[in-house]
């Protein structure tokens, strides 16, 4: 008798637990994503130190493909990535002169000279081709992706990391990736690049403590928030212009979570996912993830499920300004 009161008091104890826990996500919620501009970061920033307005994600789509790359403090990864990218995008264009392209820099708030390596590309290149967002304060890499992908002016935008650790050719698999998904819903659709198939090396590589901890994470993401997807993190996706505007309105994390509210966003609109396998290379300079952000982590997945769960946050698009 006593176990059956045992477990019937412990089972209470947790109902309560996680029922209090999802008080306080309910409460601690930010109603709406935080959608304001500040004035300057309505323009970009041209090569002639001049500024231009920036287009809406409102207005019809004029380029085949934006790609918009957050950056904080990347003077020196943001070169070598820079390179690559165009190299490949100029001579794309070359083959096939209907596939028209724009790269949008956004300077997450850096403290170093970001903005300035990044204007040299718009000088070589030009205005048209390569834009910069300065962000007057960082935001995160969520944040900053949003601000890029509200003025893009492409059908479809890819996200790619500044440091390069994705073969930009590789953006040829997320197309295939998209396509495959065809008929797309309302135009929306989305490929996110995969390093799942690369886990058993990077085990061999890391301390068990790791390995425990990326198990982990691994587990709550499909238990509370993404079935679909292996791995939400890869910084390599790609969007249809539909699906980009309908999953960042509703975005309300700007940080590590971001990737696993998007999804879940997607997700939850029936917007179709593709996950596809990509090359990767580690590049030196990657910031190794503190031991408490992992338990903010945990804890963001946790409260993505609950928010919603309780409709602190809501799903739906809104009017960007
Ligand atoms: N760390 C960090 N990165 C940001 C921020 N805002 C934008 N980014 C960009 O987000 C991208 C990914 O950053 P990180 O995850 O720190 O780069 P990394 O450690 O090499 O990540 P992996 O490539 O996953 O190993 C880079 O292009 C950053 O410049 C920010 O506030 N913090
Ligand atoms: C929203 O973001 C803007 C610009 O970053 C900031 O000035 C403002 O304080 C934020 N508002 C809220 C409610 O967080
Ligand atoms: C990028 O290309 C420019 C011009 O071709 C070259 O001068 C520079 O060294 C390259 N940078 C890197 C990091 O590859
Ligand atoms: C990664 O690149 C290597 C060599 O360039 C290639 O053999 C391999 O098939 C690629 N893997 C994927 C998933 O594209």
């Amino acid at each position: 008798m006593e176990v059956v009161w045992l477990v019937e008091g412990l089972v209470a104890l947790a109902v309560a637990g996680l029922g209090l826990i999802a008080v306080i996500a309910h409460v601690t919620a930010a109603k709406l994503p935080n959608l304001s501009r500040h004035e300057t970061e309505k323009f970009f920033l041209n090569a002639e130190n001049k500024k231009e307005t920036v287009p809406s994600i409102h207005d019809p789509p004029t380029r085949e493909l934006s790609v918009v790359v957050p950056s904080y403090n990347e003077e020196e990864r943001l070169p070598s990535m820079m390179n690559e990218t165009l190299d490949y995008l100029e001579k794309r264009q070359k083959k096939d002169p209907e596939f028209t392209y724009e790269v949008i820099v956004v300077d997450d708030g850096s403290r170093d000279q970001t903005t300035k390596v990044a204007l040299n590309y718009a000088k070589k290149y030009g205005n048209d081709k390569v834009r910069i967002l300065t962000l007057v304060k960082n935001r995160g890499k969520g944040g900053a992706v949003r601000m890029g992908v509200f003025c893009s002016r492409g059908k479809k935008i890819l996200m790619a990391d500044a440091d390069g650790a994705t073969k930009f050719e590789d953006i040829e698999k997320l197309e295939k990736g998209l396509e495959s998904l065809q008929p797309w819903p309302k135009q929306m659709a989305i490929a996110c690049g995969s390093r799942a198939h690369l886990e058993e090396d990077s085990i061999a590589q890391r301390s068990y403590f790791r390995t425990l901890l990326m198990y982990g994470f691994h587990f709550l993401v499909w238990f509370l928030c993404v079935k679909e997807i292996k791995d939400t993190q890869c910084g390599f996706k790609l969007l249809t212009r539909e699906a980009a505007f309908l999953t960042f309105s509703t975005l309300h994390i700007e940080r590590w979570a971001f990737d696993v509210e998007l999804l879940y966003i997607a997700q939850c609109s029936n917007i179709p996912i593709a996950e596809v396998a990509v090359n990767w290379t580690e590049i030196e300079g990657s910031k190794l993830v503190p031991f408490w952000s992992w338990l903010q982590m945990g804890r963001d997945l946790l409260f993505i499920r609950l928010r919603y769960l309780t409709g602190a946050w809501q799903l739906g698009t809104r009017k960007i300004n």
